[in-house]
Protein backbone atom coordinates (compact mmCIF):
# COMPACT_ATOMS: atom_id res chain seq x y z
CA UNK A 1 0.00 0.00 0.00
CA UNK A 2 1.29 3.48 -0.85
CA UNK A 3 0.99 6.37 1.58
CA UNK A 4 1.52 9.57 -0.42
CA UNK A 5 5.01 8.71 -1.76
CA UNK A 6 6.00 5.85 0.58
CA UNK A 7 5.19 2.23 -0.17
CA UNK A 8 4.82 -0.29 2.63
CA UNK A 9 4.84 -4.04 1.97
CA UNK A 10 2.84 -5.80 4.65
CA UNK A 11 4.86 -9.01 4.60
CA UNK A 12 5.02 -8.76 8.41
CA UNK A 13 3.12 -6.59 10.89
CA UNK A 14 4.16 -2.94 10.89
CA UNK A 15 4.12 -0.80 14.00
CA UNK A 16 2.15 2.39 14.45
CA UNK A 17 3.44 4.39 17.43
CA UNK A 18 0.84 6.45 19.29
CA UNK A 19 1.54 10.13 19.82
CA UNK A 20 -1.27 11.70 21.81
CA UNK A 21 -1.15 15.45 21.99
CA UNK A 22 -4.14 15.76 24.30
CA UNK A 23 -4.08 16.98 27.89
CA UNK A 24 -6.66 14.29 28.86
CA UNK A 25 -5.19 11.35 26.97
CA UNK A 26 -6.04 8.12 28.79
CA UNK A 27 -2.68 6.51 29.13
CA UNK A 28 0.07 9.09 28.85
CA UNK A 29 -1.83 11.85 30.63
CA UNK A 30 -0.88 14.51 28.10
CA UNK A 31 2.79 14.02 28.79
CA UNK A 32 3.63 14.72 25.13
CA UNK A 33 1.69 17.91 24.49
CA UNK A 34 4.86 20.00 24.45
CA UNK A 35 6.51 20.06 21.04
CA UNK A 36 9.98 19.05 22.25
CA UNK A 37 8.66 16.14 24.23
CA UNK A 38 6.55 15.04 21.24
CA UNK A 39 9.62 15.11 18.98
CA UNK A 40 11.75 13.20 21.48
CA UNK A 41 9.06 10.58 21.85
CA UNK A 42 8.72 10.33 18.05
CA UNK A 43 12.47 9.88 17.66
CA UNK A 44 12.43 7.16 20.29
CA UNK A 45 9.56 5.31 18.57
CA UNK A 46 11.37 5.56 15.21
CA UNK A 47 14.62 4.27 16.69
CA UNK A 48 12.68 1.26 17.91
CA UNK A 49 11.28 0.61 14.43
CA UNK A 50 7.89 2.31 14.07
CA UNK A 51 6.67 2.65 10.47
CA UNK A 52 3.82 5.02 11.31
CA UNK A 53 3.37 7.73 13.94
CA UNK A 54 -0.30 8.34 14.75
CA UNK A 55 -0.83 11.92 15.91
CA UNK A 56 -4.10 12.63 17.72
CA UNK A 57 -5.43 15.78 19.35
CA UNK A 58 -8.79 14.53 20.58
CA UNK A 59 -9.14 11.74 23.11
CA UNK A 60 -11.65 9.07 22.06
CA UNK A 61 -11.80 7.29 25.42
CA UNK A 62 -15.35 6.85 26.78
CA UNK A 63 -16.62 10.12 28.26
CA UNK A 64 -13.74 12.30 26.99
CA UNK A 65 -14.54 15.97 26.38
CA UNK A 66 -14.91 16.85 22.68
CA UNK A 67 -12.47 19.47 21.35
CA UNK A 68 -13.21 22.37 19.02
CA UNK A 69 -11.76 22.54 15.52
CA UNK A 70 -9.34 25.34 16.43
CA UNK A 71 -8.14 23.51 19.56
CA UNK A 72 -7.52 20.34 17.57
CA UNK A 73 -5.69 22.18 14.79
CA UNK A 74 -3.55 24.03 17.36
CA UNK A 75 -2.58 20.77 18.99
CA UNK A 76 -1.78 18.60 15.99
CA UNK A 77 -0.61 20.79 13.10
CA UNK A 78 2.63 22.16 14.65
CA UNK A 79 3.53 18.62 15.76
CA UNK A 80 2.86 17.13 12.30
CA UNK A 81 4.82 19.90 10.57
CA UNK A 82 7.76 19.45 12.95
CA UNK A 83 7.82 15.65 12.55
CA UNK A 84 7.55 15.91 8.75
CA UNK A 85 10.46 18.32 8.56
CA UNK A 86 12.76 16.18 10.73
CA UNK A 87 11.91 12.51 10.17
CA UNK A 88 11.31 10.16 7.25
CA UNK A 89 8.15 8.47 8.54
CA UNK A 90 4.52 8.02 7.59
CA UNK A 91 2.48 10.37 9.76
CA UNK A 92 -1.05 9.26 10.44
CA UNK A 93 -3.59 11.85 11.52
CA UNK A 94 -6.09 10.56 14.06
CA UNK A 95 -9.11 12.79 13.42
CA UNK A 96 -12.72 12.81 12.30
CA UNK A 97 -12.79 16.44 11.20
CA UNK A 98 -12.51 17.27 7.48
CA UNK A 99 -10.60 20.49 8.09
CA UNK A 100 -8.01 18.75 10.29
CA UNK A 101 -7.55 16.05 7.62
CA UNK A 102 -6.85 18.70 4.96
CA UNK A 103 -4.44 20.73 7.09
CA UNK A 104 -2.66 17.62 8.35
CA UNK A 105 -2.03 16.40 4.81
CA UNK A 106 -0.85 19.87 3.71
CA UNK A 107 1.67 19.69 6.55
CA UNK A 108 2.96 16.19 5.80
CA UNK A 109 0.49 13.51 6.94
CA UNK A 110 0.27 10.39 4.76
CA UNK A 111 -2.65 8.48 6.31
CA UNK A 112 -6.04 9.39 7.77
CA UNK A 113 -7.06 7.38 10.82
CA UNK A 114 -10.73 8.04 11.54
CA UNK A 115 -12.41 6.17 14.39
CA UNK A 116 -15.74 7.56 13.10
CA UNK A 117 -15.16 6.04 9.64
CA UNK A 118 -15.51 9.29 7.66
CA UNK A 119 -19.08 9.92 8.86
CA UNK A 120 -18.67 13.47 10.17
CA UNK A 121 -19.74 16.35 7.89
CA UNK A 122 -17.62 16.53 4.68
CA UNK A 123 -15.20 13.88 5.95
CA UNK A 124 -15.90 11.36 3.18
CA UNK A 125 -15.61 13.90 0.34
CA UNK A 126 -12.47 15.44 1.85
CA UNK A 127 -10.73 12.11 2.44
CA UNK A 128 -11.69 10.92 -1.07
CA UNK A 129 -10.23 14.10 -2.55
CA UNK A 130 -7.01 13.57 -0.56
CA UNK A 131 -6.89 9.96 -1.76
CA UNK A 132 -7.38 10.95 -5.41
CA UNK A 133 -5.09 14.01 -5.50
CA UNK A 134 -2.37 13.07 -2.99
CA UNK A 135 -2.63 9.27 -2.67
CA UNK A 136 -3.59 9.39 1.02
CA UNK A 137 -5.25 6.16 2.25
CA UNK A 138 -7.79 6.13 5.08
CA UNK A 139 -8.16 3.71 7.97
CA UNK A 140 -11.83 2.99 8.62
CA UNK A 141 -12.70 1.81 12.13
CA UNK A 142 -15.85 0.11 13.39
CA UNK A 143 -17.55 1.71 16.39
CA UNK A 144 -21.04 1.06 17.75
CA UNK A 145 -22.45 4.40 18.93
CA UNK A 146 -20.37 7.46 19.81
CA UNK A 147 -17.39 7.80 22.16
CA UNK A 148 -19.56 9.59 24.74
CA UNK A 149 -22.04 6.70 25.06
CA UNK A 150 -20.53 3.69 23.28
CA UNK A 151 -19.83 1.66 26.42
CA UNK A 152 -23.44 1.79 27.67
CA UNK A 153 -24.65 -1.78 27.07
CA UNK A 154 -23.27 -2.54 23.59
CA UNK A 155 -25.23 -5.35 21.89
CA UNK A 156 -24.63 -7.55 18.82
CA UNK A 157 -26.19 -10.73 17.40
CA UNK A 158 -22.67 -11.57 16.22
CA UNK A 159 -19.95 -8.98 16.71
CA UNK A 160 -17.69 -10.57 14.08
CA UNK A 161 -20.45 -10.74 11.42
CA UNK A 162 -21.51 -7.17 12.22
CA UNK A 163 -17.96 -5.90 11.73
CA UNK A 164 -17.35 -7.83 8.51
CA UNK A 165 -20.70 -6.52 7.19
CA UNK A 166 -19.66 -3.01 8.16
CA UNK A 167 -16.35 -3.45 6.30
CA UNK A 168 -18.18 -4.55 3.11
CA UNK A 169 -20.49 -1.52 3.29
CA UNK A 170 -17.65 0.91 3.98
CA UNK A 171 -15.46 -0.45 1.18
CA UNK A 172 -18.38 0.12 -1.24
CA UNK A 173 -19.04 3.59 0.22
CA UNK A 174 -15.40 4.67 -0.08
CA UNK A 175 -14.81 3.26 -3.55
CA UNK A 176 -18.07 4.93 -4.73
CA UNK A 177 -16.66 8.21 -3.38
CA UNK A 178 -13.47 7.82 -5.45
CA UNK A 179 -11.02 5.81 -3.30
CA UNK A 180 -9.05 3.04 -4.98
CA UNK A 181 -9.70 -0.28 -3.27
CA UNK A 182 -6.06 -0.38 -2.19
CA UNK A 183 -6.33 2.97 -0.41
CA UNK A 184 -8.45 1.49 2.38
CA UNK A 185 -7.23 0.10 5.70
CA UNK A 186 -9.69 -1.65 8.04
CA UNK A 187 -9.94 -1.71 11.82
CA UNK A 188 -12.47 -3.69 13.89
CA UNK A 189 -12.27 -1.10 16.69
CA UNK A 190 -11.36 -2.91 19.91
CA UNK A 191 -13.04 -1.17 22.85
CA UNK A 192 -15.33 1.02 20.76
CA UNK A 193 -18.87 0.00 21.72
CA UNK A 194 -17.86 -3.52 22.77
CA UNK A 195 -18.03 -5.48 26.00
CA UNK A 196 -15.10 -7.48 27.34
CA UNK A 197 -16.54 -10.63 25.73
CA UNK A 198 -17.10 -8.89 22.38
CA UNK A 199 -13.46 -7.75 22.36
CA UNK A 200 -12.14 -11.24 23.05
CA UNK A 201 -14.49 -12.77 20.47
CA UNK A 202 -13.08 -10.29 17.92
CA UNK A 203 -9.54 -11.21 18.89
CA UNK A 204 -10.23 -14.95 18.68
CA UNK A 205 -11.79 -14.59 15.20
CA UNK A 206 -9.51 -11.80 13.97
CA UNK A 207 -8.63 -13.78 10.84
CA UNK A 208 -12.18 -13.09 9.50
CA UNK A 209 -11.32 -9.41 9.21
CA UNK A 210 -8.52 -10.19 6.73
CA UNK A 211 -10.91 -11.67 4.10
CA UNK A 212 -11.00 -8.41 2.11
CA UNK A 213 -7.32 -8.57 1.14
CA UNK A 214 -6.79 -5.16 2.73
CA UNK A 215 -4.47 -4.32 5.63
CA UNK A 216 -6.18 -4.66 9.01
CA UNK A 217 -5.07 -2.56 11.98
CA UNK A 218 -5.30 -3.88 15.55
CA UNK A 219 -5.57 -1.20 18.23
CA UNK A 220 -5.22 -3.11 21.47
CA UNK A 221 -2.59 -1.15 23.36
CA UNK A 222 -3.35 -0.63 27.07
CA UNK A 223 -7.06 -1.09 26.39
CA UNK A 224 -9.50 -1.82 29.18
CA UNK A 225 -10.16 -5.36 27.87
CA UNK A 226 -6.65 -6.17 29.15
CA UNK A 227 -7.02 -4.16 32.35
CA UNK A 228 -10.41 -5.66 33.23
CA UNK A 229 -9.49 -9.27 32.50
CA UNK A 230 -6.17 -9.13 34.34
CA UNK A 231 -7.07 -6.47 36.95
CA UNK A 232 -4.21 -4.26 35.80
CA UNK A 233 -3.94 -0.48 35.92
CA UNK A 234 -3.21 1.28 32.65
CA UNK A 235 0.57 1.38 33.13
CA UNK A 236 0.77 -2.28 34.10
CA UNK A 237 -0.59 -3.90 30.94
CA UNK A 238 2.56 -4.58 28.94
CA UNK A 239 2.53 -8.38 29.27
CA UNK A 240 -1.15 -8.39 28.32
CA UNK A 241 -0.41 -6.05 25.39
CA UNK A 242 2.34 -8.28 24.04
CA UNK A 243 0.06 -11.31 24.29
CA UNK A 244 -2.92 -9.78 22.49
CA UNK A 245 -0.73 -8.16 19.83
CA UNK A 246 0.92 -11.53 19.18
CA UNK A 247 -2.50 -13.19 18.78
CA UNK A 248 -3.67 -10.47 16.37
CA UNK A 249 -0.40 -10.60 14.41
CA UNK A 250 -0.59 -14.40 14.08
CA UNK A 251 -4.13 -13.98 12.75
CA UNK A 252 -2.94 -11.58 10.05
CA UNK A 253 -2.99 -8.06 11.53
CA UNK A 254 -0.94 -5.79 9.25
CA UNK A 255 -0.57 -2.87 11.64
CA UNK A 256 -0.26 -2.89 15.43
CA UNK A 257 -1.16 0.51 16.95
CA UNK A 258 0.80 0.69 20.19
CA UNK A 259 2.27 2.82 22.95
CA UNK A 260 5.18 0.41 23.50
CA UNK A 261 6.96 0.26 20.15
CA UNK A 262 10.04 -1.70 21.23
CA UNK A 263 8.05 -4.64 22.55
CA UNK A 264 5.66 -4.61 19.57
CA UNK A 265 8.65 -4.68 17.20
CA UNK A 266 9.86 -7.85 18.94
CA UNK A 267 6.46 -9.40 18.21
CA UNK A 268 6.63 -8.23 14.57
CA UNK A 269 10.12 -9.64 14.07
CA UNK A 270 9.15 -13.03 15.45
CA UNK A 271 6.07 -13.14 13.19
CA UNK A 272 8.23 -12.11 10.24
CA UNK A 273 10.57 -15.03 10.91
CA UNK A 274 7.62 -17.44 11.13
CA UNK A 275 6.19 -16.07 7.86
CA UNK A 276 9.47 -16.89 6.09
CA UNK A 277 9.23 -20.57 7.02
CA UNK A 278 7.14 -22.88 4.78
C1 LIG B 1 -7.35 6.78 17.94
N1 LIG B 1 -7.56 5.41 18.33
C2 LIG B 1 -7.73 4.93 19.61
N2 LIG B 1 -7.92 3.60 19.57
C3 LIG B 1 -7.87 3.24 18.27
C4 LIG B 1 -7.99 2.02 17.60
O1 LIG B 1 -8.25 0.89 18.24
N3 LIG B 1 -7.87 2.01 16.26
C5 LIG B 1 -7.64 3.16 15.57
N4 LIG B 1 -7.54 3.07 14.23
N5 LIG B 1 -7.52 4.35 16.15
C6 LIG B 1 -7.63 4.37 17.49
Amino acid sequence: MTFKDKTVVFDSPKIMGILNVTPDSFSDGGQFNELDAALRHTQNMLEHGATFIDVGGESTRPGATPVSLSQELDRVIPVIAAIASRFDVIISIDTSKAEVMKEAVSNGAGLINDVRALREPNALQTAAELAIKHNIPSCIMHMQGKPETMQIAPKYDSVVDTITGFFSEQIARLTDAGFHYKQIMLDPGFGFGKTLDHNFEMLKHFVHFTQFDLPVLAGLSRKSMIGKLLSREVNDRLAGDITVNTIAALAGASVLRVHDVKEAMDVAQIIRKLNQIN
